[in-house]
C-alpha cells in the first residue's frame, strides 16, 4: 500500500505558509485573485450555493495543497468561485475534513485558513446537527450564537491567546435575521464524534448551555478568528439530538427532512449572502 505524504502532518510545516501557497493555487484555477466572503458547507447545506451567484469556477479540492480527499461520499470534494449579484466574490468549500477524520487540527482548519489567505473576511460556517430545544423539527435552520468546544483540541499553536467573544458575530446574526426576522439561535457545542451522543450526553449538552450538537464548525470558527474574519455560523437541525425526541432516530426522515429544506436554505442563504 502505497500512502502520499501530506504536507500538513510535517510538523515542521508552517500551516499558514501552506494556506498562502493554496490561496495563490486557486487564483491561478479560478482566474479570481481574491475572494471576499468564504462559504463552508456542511451536510444538508451542498444545493445551498446554487442560488448565490453565477458559478465562475469549480475545482476539485484536491487540486490544491493541504486538502484531504473527502471522507465520505455526499461530501461535495469542490471549491466553486461565485460572483455574487453585487460584484463580490465568494469562495463556496464542499471539501470539509472533520475532526473524528482523525487526520489533525490543521487538515481541519486549512479550508478556513486558505479561505482567509484569499481574502475572505467573512467566514459563514454551515452544518447539519441535532437540536436539543424541542420545538425545534427537522429542517430548521437556526444561527449559532456561540459554541463549547469539547473536541479537547485548539487549531491555535504554542501561546497564541485568541479572545473569542463575539466570536459568532452580532453584527452579522442582526444581517441574517434582517432577511428572515423568524431565525432561532443557539450554543454549538462541538463533540468529537464519529458516534452520535448518548441521551446522557445530549442532557450534558444542555445543562451546561448547549442547544446544538455537532462534530464540526467549532475548531473552523475559532481558526477564522484567529485568522481575523468575522463568522457566521448556521445549523440545519435535521434531528432531535438522542433522548430529546421519544422517537428513535430514523435515517430516512432525517436524510428525507434535510432534502425537504433544501430550497428554504438556498433561499436564505443567497439572500443573507446578497445583504452581507
Ligand atoms: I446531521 O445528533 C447530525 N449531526 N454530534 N449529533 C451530532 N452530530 C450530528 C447530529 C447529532 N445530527
Amino acid at each position: 500500500m502505497s500512502t502520499t505524504a501530506h504536507p500538513l502532518d510535517d510538523p515542521a510545516a508552517d500551516p499558514f505558509a501552506i494556506a498562502k501557497e493554496a490561496a495563490e493555487q486557486l487564483a491561478a484555477a479560478t482566474g479570481v485573485a481574491s475572494h471576499d466572503v468564504a462559504l463552508t458547507l456542511g451536510s444538508g447545506w451542498a444545493k445551498a450555493a446554487d442560488l448565490i451567484g453565477e458559478t465562475v469556477a469549480t475545482i476539485p479540492a484536491t487540486d490544491i495543497v493541504g486538502f484531504s480527499k473527502p471522507a465520505l461520499t455526499g461530501h461535495v470534494g469542490t471549491l466553486r468561485s461565485i460572483r455574487l449579484p453585487n460584484g463580490r466574490h465568494a469562495l463556496v468549500i464542499g471539501a470539509r475534513t472533520h475532526y473524528y477524520e482523525g487526520h489533525g487540527v490543521r487538515r481541519v482548519v486549512h479550508s478556513v485558513r486558505t479561505a482567509a489567505a484569499a481574502g475572505a473576511k467573512v467566514m459563514v460556517l454551515t452544518n447539519g446537527a441535532g437540536g436539543i430545544k424541542d420545538h425545534w423539527t427537522a429542517g430548521t435552520p437556526v444561527l449559532i450564537s456561540d459554541h463549547i468546544n469539547l473536541t479537547a483540541d485548539s487549531p491555535l499553536e504554542g501561546a497564541n491567546f485568541v479572545d473569542l467573544t463575539d466570536l459568532y458575530a452580532s453584527r452579522l446574526r442582526d444581517v441574517a435575521r434582517s432577511v428572515q426576522p423568524d431565525l432561532d439561535e443557539g450554543v454549538y457545542v462541538q463533540f468529537r464524534g464519529p458516534h452520535y451522543e448518548t441521551p446522557a450526553e445530549v442532557q450534558m449538552a444542555k445543562a451546561i448551555g448547549g442547544h446544538i450538537v455537532g462534530m464540526s464548525t467549532a475548531l473552523e470558527a475559532i481558526a477564522a478568528r484567529e485568522a481575523g474574519m468575522e463568522v457566521l455560523g448556521f445549523s440545519l437541525i435535521t434531528n432531535l439530538a438522542a433522548g430529546i425526541s421519544p422517537d428513535p432516530l430514523d435515517h430516512a426522515e432525517v436524510l428525507q427532512a434535510g432534502k425537504d429544506a433544501e430550497p428554504v436554505i438556498s433561499d436564505l442563504l443567497a439572500r443573507v449572502v446578497a445583504a452581507l
